[in-house]
């Protein structure tokens, strides 16, 4: 695989934003690094937040944090990949070494907190991209593209990670709030998981895509045969204060709210309901290596099946403009 000494890259920086620059340099694997030929990389709602909402991730960085690719070299002392491996980036980039990265909950290692790939340290949007630490990769199973892999290594891998942290089971009861790209991935993970699936969602076109995504009743509006806590979990991909009390209303006893969207910045809830009922609210970000290995399992077993469109990387730009204006439904990923 021959390997160009210089590369083009979309590079964020707090000062201009996000840029194309055409003589990147290609890096080489230093001891116990690997470089990756990106195949296709992911764009996310996350990437506007850092460029037009201020999320700071820190600066002069290329940005894309949904990646997969081929390995292209391989540094001295890395076992376990080869040349040609087909693998993922697990985005939280976690150290491996600290009890969140030795305990299987690296997504929130602390020496990796803001240095994750393309929010933080360099990402996908580029051609070549070298990897600090190979234990944050997973393999690509044989039948899933790049592409699908890409738009896995978040908008499935997160709900996935909620909905394993809500221990949601052949018994649960689940309400999905929100049916858009992740809340339709997270319909087929809950079925995959066996439970009940009830989604509640405003646009029309996202209803009827949730009903053969598999949901088991889907509603514009609760109807009145659904009764207060009635769902054993509640996860709001929206997750404003409306539907955070909507989730809390209907939530069972001992049951689990899960604010996936990141729709408002605080949110206020019912404290002696919250404490009455012994109700949990629960934090989820992103999702962890074994996660993201779990969710290649399922995605080539064909129990989640993303919405995936592709485009050329150097299109990034008119995309990004599309997606901030909704223009488009599913992910779209870029192959450089
Ligand atoms: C969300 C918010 C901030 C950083 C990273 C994330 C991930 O879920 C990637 O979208
Ligand atoms: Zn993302
Ligand atoms: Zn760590």
């Amino acid at each position: 695989m021959s390997i160009p000494s210089t590369q083009y890259g979309f590079v964020y920086t707090k000062q201009n934003g996000l840029t194309l620059k055409n003589d990147l340099p290609v890096r080489k694997p230093k001891s116990g690094q690997l470089l990756l030929k990106i195949g296709a990389v992911g764009l996310c709602h996350s990437d506007l937040h850092v460029i037009y909402e201020g999320l700071d991730c820190g600066d002069n960085y290329v940005m894309g944090h949904e990646i997969a690719g081929t390995v292209a070299a391989v540094g001295e002392d890395v076992t376990g990949y080869k040349v040609g491996d087909r693998v993922a980036c697990v985005g939280p980039n976690g150290c491996g070494e600290c009890k969140y990265c030795r305990g299987s909950t690296d997504n929130v290692c602390k020496q990796a907190f803001g240095d994750w790939f393309g929010l933080g340290n360099d990402g996908g949007y580029q051609q070549y991209l070298l990897v600090q630490r190979p234990r944050n990769l997973v393999r690509v199973p044989g039948n899933v593209s790049f592409d699908v892999a890409a738009a896995s290594t978040d908008a499935v891998l997160t709900p996935y990670h909620a909905i394993k942290m809500a221990k949601v089971s052949p018994t649960s009861n689940v309400l999905m709030v929100g049916a858009g790209g992740l809340g339709g991935n997270a319909i087929q993970i809950a079925k995959a998981f066996g439970a009940k699936v009830t989604v509640l969602e405003k646009k029309k076109e996202a209803r009827d895509q949730a009903k053969k995504l598999g949901a088991d009743e889907v509603y514009e509006s609760l109807p009145g045969s659904i009764t207060p806590g009635s769902f054993s979990s509640c996860f709001d991909f929206v997750s404003v204060q409306a539907t955070f009390d909507l989730c809390q209303k209907f939530v069972e006893p001992k049951g689990i709210i899960v604010p996936v969207g990141l729709g408002a910045p605080k949110l206020s809830f019912d404290l002696s309901d919250l404490a009455l009922r012994e109700v949990q609210i629960l934090g989820t970000f992103w999702g962890t290596t074994n996660d993201l290995d779990d969710v290649m399992q399922l995605v080539s077993e064909g129990k989640v099946k993303p919405v995936v469109q592709s485009a050329n990387l150097k299109e990034l730009p008119e995309y990004i403009d599309k997606l901030r204006n909704n223009a488009y439904e599913g992910r779209v990923v870029f192959n450089p």
